[in-house]
């Protein structure tokens, strides 16, 4: 007659631990992936709805709260207009320091990091003279 092991599957201490160890490693990846979802699913955002970038866009922002992720959208007709990304004092002064760089294909998208993000229109007097120009405070 052969002897069998009682059906009751006793687990040792340590087996616990492993498997606590497992399952909280498994909810870590989970919330890895919702955070990393999250920062996919970031809004886009159309400079000037649908009236585009263009003359006056500087309150644009005022109303809205941006977040890591999330997308700026420039649409633009570049024979009048471009886009430069510039830092706190170029966006003051309206001036495109010679680090800065130009966009001019007439469609721009730029990724939004945390912190304040400054953009401007350097053709002729458009960001001193006619508003074209952005602070984006990113959360
Ligand atoms: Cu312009």
């Amino acid at each position: 007659m052969l002897t069998r092991n009682p059906p009751v599957q006793i687990r040792t201490r340590r087996e616990q631990v492993t498997m606590g160890a497992a399952l909280l490693s498994a909810i870590a990846v989970v919330f890895l992936l919702i955070a990393r979802i999250d920062v996919v699913r970031g809004k886009l955002y159309f400079v000037g709805d649908q009236y585009g970038w263009r003359y006056d866009d500087q309150d644009w922002p005022a109303d809205k709260k941006f977040f890591a992720g999330d997308e700026l959208r420039f649409f633009y007709d570049n024979l009048f207009h471009n886009v430069v990304e510039v830092d706190e004092a170029g966006y003051r002064n309206c001036v495109a320091s010679p680090a800065s760089k130009t966009f001019n294909s007439g469609e721009e998208t730029f990724p939004l990091e945390k912190g304040t993000h400054y953009f401007i229109c350097s053709v002729a007097d458009h960001c001193e003279k006619r508003g074209m120009k952005l602070a984006i405070v990113v959360n």
